[in-house]
């Protein structure tokens, strides 16, 4: 009998538990983060059990505009918003909340606010919801700078500026991927429990890959350095074998698959989308963060994906990321495309 396989089995490792261990060995720390943690985590147990149930509620009848009650039935995204935002603001912890969902920035009034400020998409990939994909929820926390006052400035902020990121994927099975700045740890929801249990303990992407995912139907738009790093996916110059194709369109899923079985996810500018498509606040830098945590890179073609500046909060950049090997071919090609 293997004992310590069989300790560690009984020896569960709840994401609570995890963030706790790390708290101690900061003796200053008050438990805000935990607490502001385990209200996230919240979040996403509730989103996870309403996407499990999506595909049931449409097959019995009770999807569309109203339900059998004859109530206006939400859609996931902006009932999995109004959830993040409650329970967000419920905690204590924050200051100012953006979302993917609102246009503005929701300033948290001042009996209820706490040092940290949220960025997030609820539900991104919601497009995929009908057809059973996994799709997830990206967040980034920073601290604001002074509570009294919170600004916009607080959010609008470099990217290496991120404290914590994270997301959580509603797939075959629900992962929570977290870094707090040391290192990138994945837990998987045991349904039974109610717990996320830590399963993907300091995960690292593998430093050069075997896999490419971008949206080749926009391929006639892009740019040179782009066009001809996935014409060397696909015909090495180097005698290697080709790298193989992978795409579900749910950034999320595209970005767990790299993050654990390496290569490059790509969203690149095109002629018709001059910034790519992708948020900077909570798609670009969360999953550059996790990436370069990982020991991966994240680039936007001009720069790396952290050191960017955003001016608006839904703003959008390209990004190219993933293992250090690949990111760095692509980041010659735009190198020597400068000269
Ligand atoms: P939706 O939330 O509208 O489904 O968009 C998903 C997404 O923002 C991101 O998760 C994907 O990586 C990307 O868009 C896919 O975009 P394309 O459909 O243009 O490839």
């Amino acid at each position: 009998m293997d004992h310590i396989a069989d300790a560690q089995r009984t020896d569960l490792m709840t994401i609570t538990r995890f963030v706790l261990n790390e708290q101690s060995k900061h003796p200053e720390s008050r438990g805000d983060f935990t607490i502001l943690l385990n209200h996230i985590v919240l979040g996403c147990k509730f989103v996870c059990s309403s996407v499990n149930k999506a595909g049931l509620a449409k097959l019995i009848g009770l999807a569309g505009e109203t339900n059998v009650q004859g109530e206006e039935q939400k859609k996931l995204d902006v009932l999995s918003n109004e959830v993040f935002i409650k329970a967000l603001i419920s905690s204590g912890r924050t200051s100012i909340l953006v979302s993917e969902e609102d246009e503005e920035a929701t300033f948290v009034e001042a009996s209820l606010r706490g040092k940290y400020c949220v960025v997030f998409d609820p539900l991104d990939g919601s497009s995929n919801i009908d057809c059973g994909v996994s799709i997830g929820t990206i967040f980034g926390i920073y601290m604001v700078k002074d509570v009294n006052e919170p600004t916009l400035e607080d959010v609008l902020q470099s990217g290496k500026n991120m404290l914590a990121a994270g997301y959580c994927m509603y797939g075959s099975s629900c992962t929570f991927v977290l870094t707090t700045g040391k290192g990138v740890n994945g837990f998987t929801l045991d349904p039974s429990l109610g717990e996320f249990i830590l399963t993907h303990p300091d995960i690292k992407i593998p430093k050069k890959g075997k896999i490419y995912s971008v949206n080749e139907g926009n391929a006639m738009n892009w740019d040179g350095p782009t066009a001809s790093y996935v014409e060397r996916c696909k015909f090495p110059k180097d005698g290697s074998s080709p790298k193989s194709l992978r795409y579900i369109g749910s950034m999320v899923a595209d970005v767990h698959r790299t993050l654990l079985y390496g290569g490059i996810f790509l969203y690149p500018a095109d002629k018709k989308s001059p910034n790519g498509k992708l948020r900077v606040l909570y798609e670009v830098f969360p999953m550059s963060f996790l990436m370069e945590q990982a020991g991966g890179q994240a680039f936007t073609g001009k720069q790396r994906a952290l050191d960017l500046i955003p001016k608006k909060l839904h703003e959008r950049s390209p990004i190219f990321l993933g293992s250090y090997d690949d990111v760095e071919e692509i980041k010659a090609l735009y190198a020597a495309e400068a000269k």
